[in-house]
């Protein structure tokens, strides 16, 4: 379908709208906050209320996009009020994902409603069949960005940056921003574009970059030495290198969410590693496995790499996933299953 006519059914959606539930996915980033806090403010001009909800807690350094006036509830925190929003709200608007499963717990819930859903996502081969509107696209940066596209393009916006709040304006750069690790990765000229329409709006971005990425603790840069120091492998032979952060090593530097952000980028810094990844070990009273991230560079597809051996999936350079053994059995496990999927090639 035409994007045109799928504005046009996003503005059908909302005239007709009064309260909106936006959601985020599990293990929320920056751009899953930056996308439903800047559809949040974007609806707050147009006097549409709107509640944001989270399935898992997002990380500290995004408090400062957390909206004062609708504060972001997470659903493992804030179960009854999540459900009071969803039976009062008549559009549920799901930002940076391509599949309801990546809402965990929320999943049912989602699905089982019978209100309009909107799809904005950035991801491939994103699930259909429970949306009214579907706008995904991949040759774009972040959701962020495929925001801004559409809130460009509303009516009420008329294409002009100046029509959009300056709170809607700061989380669309702040998600652009994070996704694209400044710039760094999955940059196209229309990000640069936009990026020079949020600035020119009014959007700080130094402030964005020093409450993003300078803002962590001291433990943190603390448990990156260790890592690289004791926990850091490059596979013989091969442009692989990987990292292990054990469940012992978050308690022993004081691990909170977020954290670990950025660390699965590090090793692409050696010469010649063109394959990074990043096991996290996960013991908590919901659940324990261990997650899984990966970044590459060039054609490494690491989204199927990951599809098919890890349970996940996302971009080709970068994605994530799932592992359900016992930690010390990741190494054994990966370069297996790097061995299966190279040799297959
Ligand atoms: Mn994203």
């Amino acid at each position: 379908m035409k994007s045109n006519q799928n504005i046009e059914k996003i503005e059908n959606i909302l005239s007709n709208c009064r309260k909106a539930l936006l959601v985020g996915h599990f293990n929320p980033d920056g751009d899953s906050v930056g996308s439903v806090v800047a559809f949040h403010h974007y609806l707050n001009a147009r006097n549409i209320f709107s509640s944001i909800v989270l399935p898992s807690k997002f990380p500290d350094y995004l408090e400062f996009l957390d909206p004062v006036e609708s504060k972001i509830m997470v659903y493992t925190e804030h179960r009854s009020e999540v459900s009071e929003a969803l039976a009062q709200a008549d559009v549920i608007v799901c930002l940076d994902f391509n599949n309801l499963k990546r809402t965990e717990q929320l999943e049912p819930l989602i699905r089982e409603s019978s209100i309009p859903k909107i799809m904005i996502d950035h991801h491939p081969f994103p699930e259909t069949g429970p949306f009214d509107v579907v706008i995904s696209e991949t040759e774009i940066s972040s959701a962020c960005e495929l925001l801004f596209k559409i809130l460009c393009q509303m009516p009420d916006v008329k294409g002009d940056v100046n029509n959009l709040s300056i709170e809607c304006a700061r989380a669309l750069y702040a998600g652009m921003m994070t996704d694209t690790n400044n710039f760094y990765n999955s940059v196209y000229p229309s990000t640069f574009e936009m990026a020079s329409a949020l600035i020119g709006r009014g959007v700080d971005k130094n402030l964005i970059q020093e409450y993003v990425f300078n803002c962590y603790s001291e433990e943190r840069m603390k448990l990156m030495g260790h890592l690289l120091k004791d926990s850091l492998f490059l596979l013989k032979g091969s442009n692989v290198a990987y990292i292990m952060l054990s469940d012992k090593d978050k308690k022993g530097y004081n691990f909170s969410s977020g954290d670990s952000e950025g660390f699965v980028n590090l090793p692409l810094s050696i010469r010649g590693i063109k394959m990074s990844a990043l096991f996290t070990e996960n013991i908590s009273p919901e659940e324990t496995n261990i997650r899984v991230s990966f970044r590459s560079k060039g054609n490494w597809d690491v989204n199927r790499f990951s599809n098919l051996y890890f349970n996940g999936g996302g971009h080709i350079n970068a994605s994530g996933g799932r592992l359900y053994i016992p930690f010390d059995e990741v190494p054994q496990y990966f370069e297996k299953a790097l061995k299966e999927y190279l040799d297959e090639k």
